[in-house]
């Protein structure tokens, strides 16, 4: 059954009727720019085909109730007690966070309307660094910004999202998957400037240059509200601080060699990691534009060796895919996503995508780590609505 027709069938056995509507929002792959949405810079993210959806319906009262096919029991609130909910400790219930506080930030941004029921589905890889969280918040913020005539625009929807993920849920990440996956457009990457939210939309013709984005899943799990991401958050701003900018952004190459001189050895490379991987977009942008997706392997594979080296992000199921995709003969590879597992993904000849997924899983089982899931991707639209 389709994710569409399982968002469907759970409102039904929820409500006993149909929902009013279905609205649906994808993941992201993020092509490169990793960790610099935070920092104010550039981000190059593509929607996923994969999607997740939302069977909404109106409700006669004030109180808000989500369920899903990836959990036992549908979690309920009052609309006007939203805040108390959150955060939400029960771990089964979790999840709920996302379109709950969707709908919180929604009711703060100053939208009003009755109840909801929300039913929701997703063929999202969880826990695969695809952003299964930002897909859960389009379709929702899609849906009742709709619903509730609240008429925010795609990129305020975006904002409502990250506010649900940094308050509601207490991840402290950037707007980039929020923004991938409510902007997103087929056979496009999203080049998005992190500070002033302007975006473009970058083709990048693969299937015309004969070639695939794989994914590879590593299987190894990653959470964003704890540990290593809020660190390297953390590094992000004291260096942005001693060098006396308001962001990292406002960093060149040229300022690195005064950075170096200036604060202690692993602050220094998580700054060179942001400022070199800032000015990797540009050039990304720059080489799609010019000559074409064959361009910009090296790219890819030198933005990994930054997360790898200077950010210190990747773990060895991550490195093992991207080295052993190259040796398969990717034209490029990284880790993707905001690290510690997750996913990374490979550059790749069109009629070499299955012999690079074979090399990635011997290389996997050589080393003794479980077996990757890997897929080729093509990019998908943002979010919509769909019934
Ligand atoms: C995660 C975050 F949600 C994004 O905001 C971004 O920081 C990414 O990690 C790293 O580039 O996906």
């Amino acid at each position: 059954m389709s994710a569409q027709d399982a968002a469907t069938r759970l409102f039904r056995e929820l409500t006993g009727r149909d929902a009013d509507g279905v609205w649906s929002a994808p993941g992201r792959v993020n092509l490169i720019g990793e960790h610099t949405d935070y920092n104010d810079g550039f981000v190059l993210p593509f929607a996923t085909p994969h999607r997740t959806y939302a069977a909404v319906g109106m409700r006669d009262d004030e109180r808000i109730r989500v369920a899903s096919t990836f959990a036992e029991e549908p979690v309920e609130a009052g609309l006007s007690e939203l805040e108390l909910t959150f955060p939400i400790s029960a771990e089964q219930d979790a999840w709920a966070a996302y379109p709950l506080g969707v709908a919180w930030a929604l009711l703060l941004a100053g939208a009003s309307g009755r109840g909801v029921d929300i039913a929701i589905a997703s063929d999202v890889p969880v826990g695969a660094g695809l952003s299964s969280s930002a897909a859960i918040e389009g379709a929702t913020a899609s849906a009742l910004n709709e619903l509730w005539g609240a008429g925010l625009d795609r990129t305020a929807l975006a904002s409502i999202g990250r506010r649900a993920e940094n308050e509601a849920v207490g991840a402290p990440t950037g707007i980039m998957d929020q923004m991938a996956s409510m902007l997103g457009e087929a056979d496009a990457a999203l080049f998005l400037d992190c500070r002033s939210l302007e975006a473009q939309s970058i083709p990048l013709g693969m299937a015309e240059a004969g070639l695939a984005v794989l994914v590879i899943d590593t299987r190894v799990a990653h959470a964003h509200s704890t540990g290593g991401y809020r660190e390297r958050r953390a590094s992000c701003e004291k260096g942005a601080a001693i060098m006396g900018v308001p962001a990292l952004r406002d960093l060149s190459t040229a300022d690195l060699p005064r950075a170096d001189g200036l604060m202690d050895d692993i602050t220094f490379r998580r700054v060179r990691h942001i400022v070199t991987e800032n000015q990797r977009v540009l050039d990304t942008v720059r080489a799609l534009r010019e000559h074409g997706a064959r361009a910009i392997g090296d790219l890819l594979t030198a933005s990994h060796a930054s997360m790898r080296d200077d950010f210190e992000i990747s773990v060895p199921e991550l490195d093992t895919a991207v080295q052993s995709a190259l040796d398969a003969g990717a034209l490029g590879a990284r880790m993707t996503g905001g690290g510690f597992g997750g996913a990374a993904i490979a550059l790749v000849e069109q009629d070499a995508v299955p012999a690079v997924a074979d090399a990635v899983a011997a290389a996997f089982a050589a080393a003794g780590f479980a077996a990757p899931n890997a897929f080729a991707v093509s990019s998908g639209d943002g979010a919509r609505r769909d019934g």
